[in-house]
């Protein structure tokens, strides 16, 4: 049953309600649309499959689809030191970023360790959002700035973003939002109506297949808006789809706490051209990941290819051997159909990680895989 492969188990016990396991806006709609599994991100339900697998990857790559991601939850930070507390969070080099633009930003600790991955939003010098991937940034925001005595307000605004990615992404937003979407640059937002209402619209999305995401900051509208998503792209064979692990995969995009979490650093997970440790910012950890350079790292992130037509969902992370040797574990697989086999990422030692090394991994249920290794992305961006 390769279309619920990412399901935890085959006698699939039920989530329990409540409101520890948040809901978004969105969310009777994804269970109306025939949403098959979800995850907990952020606390919060998670879209994963709705017609299969295989289905929704080939669906998001030739038409459009709107996702779910209002567990993209937004760390707002606000007041007179919030461009301050931002550049302490990251080691990437925020001064020269404008109002309406997004930035990746790498949140590392003081020990240089990655606390997230989000995305960073500037309205202006004193407000900022970081959309983020799944862990606690809002303590660990309001602790530096308890800490530092900071002027800052930090907090999580109900706001719920609604992706809509595909390569008929941008037809179906405008004609939603206006033909202004279309000047919307990559990685840049504007503040658009719909129906009277201002929206933030970012051209960004977890995929590489182009798109937007919408922060929907008005829990009735969610409804509404999914609704009138699917009204205006009918001909356009709009359907429901969430985040895609094959295709992320393809695209060389990191998830948070599946491929790498608060014990690897920036430079074991290819974030190193965000590290700007030759700019003069001031930021946790900077110490810790001068040193970490200074040295240099003795494990690193890298692509396999992985000999096999059917794989289980990744659960526990597949350890990876060479002659017999333990010398890493695979973070996520997936079988691509765009190249015929499995690819993942896999935490490499540097004994192992250079390309084309001959690698077998243990799957559960499946025995030793032949692997090699290759470098990310698996699928070039295109030129934007
Ligand atoms: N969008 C928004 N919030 C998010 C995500 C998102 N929060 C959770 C998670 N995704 C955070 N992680 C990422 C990882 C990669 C990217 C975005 C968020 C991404 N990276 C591009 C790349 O690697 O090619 C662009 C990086 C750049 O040019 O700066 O898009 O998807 N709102």
């Amino acid at each position: 049953m390769q279309e619920i492969s990412s399901i935890v188990s085959t006698s699939a016990p039920l989530l329990a309600a409540g409101r520890r396991m948040r809901r978004t806006p969105y969310t009777a709609r994804v269970e109306a649309a025939g949403c098959r599994v979800f995850s907990v991100y952020n606390h919060m339900l998670l879209p994963e499959v709705f017609r299969g697998d295989v289905e929704d990857y080939h669906h998001l790559k030739t038409h459009v689809q709107v996702w779910d991601v209002g567990c993209e939850r937004q760390v707002q930070i606000r007041g007179r030191d919030a461009a301050s507390l931002v550049q302490r969070m990251t080691c990437r080099d925020i001064s020269r970023a404008v109002p309406g633009q997004c930035l990746y930003v790498p949140l590392v600790d003081e020990q240089g360790g990655m606390v997230n991955d989000p995305v960073m939003l500037k309205f202006s010098d004193e407000h900022f959002w970081l959309s983020i991937a799944d862990s606690d940034v809002l303590l660990w925001a309001k602790g530096l700035a308890a800490g530092l005595r900071l002027d800052v307000d930090c907090r999580e605004p109900a706001v719920w973003p609604l992706a809509v990615q595909g390569p008929k992404a941008e037809d179906l937003v405008a004609r939603l939002f206006g033909d202004e979407v279309r000047r919307i640059r990559f990685f840049r937002f504007a503040t658009l109506a719909w129906q009277g209402h201002p929206l933030t619209v970012a051209r960004s999305g977890w995929s590489k297949q182009g798109g937007f995401e919408i922060y929907v900051n008005d829990w009735a509208l969610g409804e509404r808006l999914w609704d009138a998503c699917f009204d205006a792209g009918r001909d356009l064979d709009v359907g429901p789809g969430a985040p895609h692990n094959t295709e992320r995969i393809e695209g060389g995009l990191l998830s948070y706490g599946n491929d790498f979490d608060n014990g690897n650093n920036p430079f074991e997970i290819g974030l190193e051209k965000y590290v700007h440790l030759d700019r003069d910012i001031d930021f946790v950890g900077r110490r810790a990941l001068a040193a970490i350079r200074e040295r240099g790292v003795t494990r690193r992130l890298m692509g396999v290819f992985i000999e096999a037509m059917q794989l289980p969902a990744c659960e526990q992370g597949w350890p990876v051997f060479a002659e017999e040797q333990r010398v890493g574990e695979v973070t996520s697989a997936s079988v691509s159909p765009a190249f015929g086999e499995g690819i993942g990422y896999a935490m490499l030692d540097r004994s192992h990680w250079n390309e084309g090394t001959a690698l077998d991994v243990l799957v559960p249920g499946e025995g030793k895989l032949r692997a090699r290794v290759t470098p990310l992305p698996f699928i070039a961006p295109r030129p934007s």
